[in-house]
């Protein structure tokens, strides 16, 4: 599928506005809307798939036209309090299209995160009274505008529909992505941090590319990785899982090292820590000013965090962009008592022969909460 005969789809509907969180499966679509500005849309990039769906209503309010929310499934519980307390037709009735890459689909091999949600993904639109249609890359551009009919008839009608598309529906179009200035590589920074650790240390990582690149460290440096909670799904909660670990065991030193991406999906949490202030903890966002993992799309906003952390409390806050503040900086400041917060300016690479964790979920729990328990 050509993400511009999609988007031709879309104004026909009268639709301006398109809105979301980049996904992998939508990969295709994601770098077009991004490397393309079309003046006849307006293109936000949200904090999270919740806010995309507060836009949209926004939007529908304010010019009487539904806009299109882009998302993984994973975000649909992200959206899942908006939609059914505002935009059901029994609340406002707020007309928007959805588009969901479909990770996880039944039959398909995917990882752990996507497994469940890939097979609840139907049903909860479903159980959202959402009707919806499956286009994959076989779906033909006859199809794609009986379905957008369809959709129309329910946008109409005040109610949302859903376009649910399988990995690799909209076609690539070759080398559409971002790229920022910094120099620092992700790896190399999570390479530095692994080597600060002191024995007992714990780390919890972020979703996405930065937990598998924590495991491959990990295992390089350590032999293992049961020191490592890798939040493989649940995007954005990294930094309250550390603080549940850090908060029952001031005993032990937790490093959560996260993405720009994950940060600003939640960013209350930053507010909420600069205020609870654990003393062992450790909060670490790498910002590539982009969703690497799943693109590369720039982010919505790419601030700079260490200065958010200062003003919400944090006790100390450091910024670092080159080679030689990261070697510096990374062991002192691992070793501040109080919460710390640092910002490693990261560039966009990341390797091709990544791999990924080939324990199960399950079997990382047990390792994890072992060696947690173990001291
Ligand atoms: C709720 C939710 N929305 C979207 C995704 C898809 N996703 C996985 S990783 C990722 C990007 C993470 O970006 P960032 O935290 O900046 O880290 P980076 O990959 O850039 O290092 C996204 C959007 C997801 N897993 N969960």
């Amino acid at each position: 599928m050509e993400t511009a005969f999609f988007l031709e789809q879309l104004r026909k509907l009268n639709m301006d506005t398109i809105t979301g969180v980049p996904d992998s499966a939508l990969k295709g679509f994601c770098n077009h809307i991004n490397a393309h500005a079309d003046s006849s849309f307006r293109h936000f990039v949200s904090a999270n798939e919740g806010a995309a769906v507060g836009i949209a209503i926004g939007s529908y309010l304010s010019s009487g036209k539904p806009a299109c929310v882009y998302m993984q499934n994973s975000g649909l519980g992200n959206t899942v309090n908006p939609i059914t307390s505002l935009a059901n037709e029994k609340v406002y009735g707020i007309p928007m299209l959805l588009l969901i890459g479909w990770r996880g689909q039944p039959g398909k091999k995917d990882e752990p995160q996507h497994k469940f949600m890939g097979t609840v993904t139907l049903p909860m639109l479903e159980v959202l009274d959402i009707p919806y249609d499956v286009i994959s890359p076989d779906t033909t551009e006859t199809e794609l505008v009986e379905i957008m009919a369809k959709a129309g008839k329910e946008l109409d009608c005040n109610r949302q529909y859903a376009i649910v598309a399988v990995p690799g529906t909209f076609r690539e179009e070759g080398a559409l992505e971002y790229r920022n200035s910094h120099s620092i590589i992700r790896e190399d920074a999570i390479k530095e941090i692994l080597k600060g650790l002191n024995k007992n240390d714990i780390v919890v990582s972020t979703t996405g590319k930065i937990s598998r690149e924590v495991y491959e460290q990990s295992n390089q440096l350590f032999g293992g990785h049961s020191e490592c909670f890798m939040t493989v799904g649940g995007m954005g909660h990294a930094s309250m899982i550390a603080f549940g670990i850090a908060s029952n065991r001031p005993d032990r030193r937790v490093i959560c090292i996260e993405g720009d991406g994950a940060l600003m999906m939640h960013m209350g949490s930053l507010a909420f820590l600069g205020k609870q202030k654990p003393e062992n903890l450790v909060h670490i966002c790498l910002n590539n000013e982009a969703h690497e993992s799943v693109g590369g799309m720039p982010a919505g906003a790419a601030p700079d965090y260490w200065r958010a952390a200062k003003e919400m409390g944090y006790d100390f806050y450091e910024e670092i962009k080159s080679h030689e503040e990261l070697e510096k900086v990374i062991p002192q400041i691992l070793d501040k008592k109080g919460m710390v917060f640092v910002e490693i300016k990261v560039a966009m690479d990341s390797r091709k022969d990544l791999g990924r964790p080939v324990e199960t979920a399950q079997e990382n729990k047990k390792e994890f909460m072992k060696y947690l328990a173990g001291n």
